[in-house]
C-alpha cells in the first residue's frame, strides 16, 4: 500500500495541472452538487410503501436524491477514470455564524463544517488532502471499514500532514450511510474541521424520501469581543446547526406530502437531544448506516450522542413552520456567558492552572455567575439591544440607570409586558425581553427560504434551532422560485433548484 500511496503522492506532485492549485478558493472547489448515478429501480415501486402520501402521485423512479446541507453545500469532485477524486483543504477561515458573529474558525475550503462529500456505494474515491493550517494534520474517516494506512491516525497509521504538505487518501466505497471525515487532533476538531461524507445505496433504501437532509450539530465557545473559540472550554455559549447559530440558520424546505429524510450528525463535546414538532418521525439509520425497518423506533426527539449520526424519516404531510431545534435549554440561545476575561497569549498570563480556572468557572464572590455582583444581564443576552458585541449595565430591569446603557431598552414601552411587582419577584427576569420582540432581526436575516415567515420570528429563534418549514404546493413553488431566483453561487439547494422552472 505504501508503494500505491507512494506513486499517488508522485503522480499529483508532479502533475495535473488540475491539483497544481494550492491556493484554490472554496468558491472553485465547491462548484457543482456531485450527483449521485443514477441507480436500479427498486424492485417495489413507492406505491407499496405503508406510508406513501395520498397527496401525491406513487413514484415511478427511486434515485437516491442528493443531500442537503443548509449553509454548507458539497465538495464538488473530478473524475479520473472511474475514480472520484475530492480535494480537501485545511484551512483558517472567518466564519459569520450569526449577524453579530464572526469567529476565526478551523474548516475545510472555506467553510466549517468542511463540504460535504457525496458518493455512492461501490465508487473508488481518493481524497487529495492539503494543509494549509499552521501546524499538523490529518484526517480521520469516520466509521470507514478500510485499510489501517488510511485511517487518518496521525503518528499512528501515518505521519502527521505538516504545513504546507499533501497525504492522499484512497477509498472503495462498500458502505452505504451517514459518515464523516474530520480532524483526530481534539482541539483541531472543536474549532470546525469536521465534515459529512453520504455513502448513497447500491440498491436505493425504501420507502423513497422526496428531500435529504444533513444538519451538523456544533458547538462554540467564543466570548463577548472574542473571535477565537477557546476549544478547552466547556461552557459553550455558541450552538450551531451547519455552522450558524439561529436565527441564521437556514430552514429545511420541503413540500407538503413529501416524505423526509434528516440526517443529523454530531461531531462535538456535548450530546443533541434533537426534537422535531408536529411530527411523529422513524429513526431509521445510525452512523453505522441503516437500521432494518422492523427495528426502527418511533419518537419526536432524539438523542444524538458525540461521534454518532442519526437519520429520521417521516411524511411532511401537515403544512406548517414547524421547529427544529436540540432541546437542551441552554442550547436554544445565543452568547449566554457567565465569564469574561483575557483570552490572548499574554506574557506572564498563567497556564497550566487548576481544572476549575482552566475551564473559566468563576467561584467564590465577586465572581460567581449568580452572585451578588452580576445582574441578569451578565448571561443570556449579552450584546442585548446592540448590533454588536458591546458592554451591558447590570441592574434590575425598571432601574431607568440600567435601562440607559441598553440601547435597546431605551425608549421601549415595557407596560403590559412586566407585572407591576416584577422587581419583588424572587427569579426575575427569566425570559423577559432576553427573547422576543426586541431580539427580532428578521430583516438581518431576510433569505429567500425564510420568505412568508411571521414578522418578528427571529427573536424567538436562537442557538440550535431551525425550521422544517412545509409547504403546500403553491407556497413550496414560490419560496423555491425565490431561492432559485437569487443564484446564489454553491448553493446547498442546488439539485432542488434545478428541478424549479
Ligand atoms: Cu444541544
Amino acid at each position: 500500500m505504501s508503494n500505491r500511496r507512494t506513486f499517488l503522492h508522485r503522480a499529483f506532485a508532479s502533475g495535473a495541472a488540475l491539483f497544481a492549485a494550492r491556493g484554490l478558493s472554496a468558491q472553485t472547489m465547491q462548484m457543482n452538487m456531485p450527483m449521485p448515478k443514477p441507480t436500479p429501480k427498486p424492485a417495489e415501486p413507492d406505491a407499496a410503501a405503508p406510508h406513501t402520501p395520498s397527496t401525491r402521485p406513487a413514484k415511478q423512479t427511486a434515485s437516491p436524491v442528493p443531500v442537503v446541507t443548509t449553509d454548507v453545500g458539497d465538495l464538488a469532485y473530478t473524475l479520473d477514470g472511474s475514480t472520484k477524486v475530492f480535494h480537501l483543504v485545511a484551512e483558517v477561515l472567518k466564519q459569520k455564524i450569526h449577524p453579530d458573529k464572526t469567529i476565526d474558525a478551523w474548516g475545510f475550503n472555506g467553510s466549517a463544517p468542511g463540504p460535504t462529500i457525496q458518493v455512492n456505494q461501490g465508487d473508488h474515491v481518493r481524497v487529495i488532502f492539503d494543509n494549509h493550517l499552521p501546524e499538523p494534520s490529518s484526517i480521520h474517516w469516520h466509521g470507514f471499514e478500510d485499510a489501517v494506512g488510511y485511517d487518518g491516525m496521525p503518528g499512528i497509521s501515518q505521519e502527521p500532514v505538516k504545513p504546507g504538505s499533501r497525504f492522499v487518501y484512497e477509498f472503495d466505497i462498500h458502505q452505504a450511510g451517514t459518515y464523516f471525515y474530520h480532524s483526530h487532533m481534539a482541539m483541531q476538531e472543536m474549532t470546525g474541521m469536521l465534515g459529512g461524507f453520504i455513502m448513497h445505496p447500491r440498491t436505493p433504501y425504501h420507502p423513497h424520501c422526496d428531500k435529504d437532509f444533513l444538519l451538523h450539530l456544533q458547538e462554540y465557545q467564543v466570548l463577548p469581543n472574542n473571535t477565537v473559540p477557546n476549544t478547552m472550554n466547556m461552557e459553550y455559549n455558541w450552538l450551531l446547526l451547519n455552522g450558524k447559530a439561529g436565527p441564521a440558520t437556514t430552514p429545511l424546505i420541503v413540500r407538503q406530502g413529501d416524505r423526509v429524510r434528516i440526517r443529523f450528525v454530531n461531531l462535538g463535546m456535548d450530546h443533541h437531544p434533537m426534537h422535531l414538532h408536529g411530527y411523529t418521525f422513524q429513526v431509521t439509520g445510525t452512523e453505522g448506516g441503516r437500521i432494518p425497518e422492523t427495528a426502527w423506533w418511533p419518537g419526536n426527539t432524539v438523542l444524538v450522542g458525540v461521534a454518532q449520526a442519526r437519520d429520521v424519516e417521516f411524511i411532511a404531510d401537515r403544512p406548517g413552520d414547524w421547529m427544529l431545534h436540540c432541546h437542551l435549554p441552554h442550547h436554544m440561545m445565543n452568547q449566554m456567558s457567565s465569564n469574561v476575561g483575557r483570552m490572548t497569549r499574554t506574557a506572564g498570563q498563567p497556564a497550566g492552572v487548576d481544572m476549575n480556572t482552566g475551564m473559566g468557572m468563576l467561584q467564590g464572590t465577586p465572581g460567581a455567575p449568580t452572585g451578588d455582583d452580576y445582574g441578569a444581564s451578565l448571561g443570556r443576552g449579552m450584546g442585548f439591544g446592540s448590533d454588536a458585541d458591546m458592554a451591558t449595565t447590570n441592574g434590575p430591569l425598571a432601574q431607568q440607570k440600567g435601562m440607559s446603557g441598553m440601547a435597546g431598552m431605551v425608549g421601549m414601552d415595557m407596560a403590559g409586558d412586566i407585572a407591576a411587582n416584577a422587581n419583588t419577584v424572587p427569579g426575575f427576569p427569566q425570559d423577559v425581553y432576553m427573547e422576543g420582540p426586541s431580539m427580532a432581526m428578521d430583516q438581518r436575516v431576510e433569505k429567500p427560504e425564510n420568505y412568508g415567515l411571521r414578522a418578528g420570528w427571529s427573536g424567538y429563534m436562537m442557538g440550535m434551532m431551525t425550521f422544517l418549514r412545509v409547504l403546500p404546493a403553491d407556497k413550496y413553488q414560490d419560496v423555491m422560485a425565490r431561492m432559485k431566483q437569487a443564484q446564489r453561487p454553491n448553493d446547498p439547494y442546488a439539485s432542488l433548484l434545478q428541478k424549479i422552472s
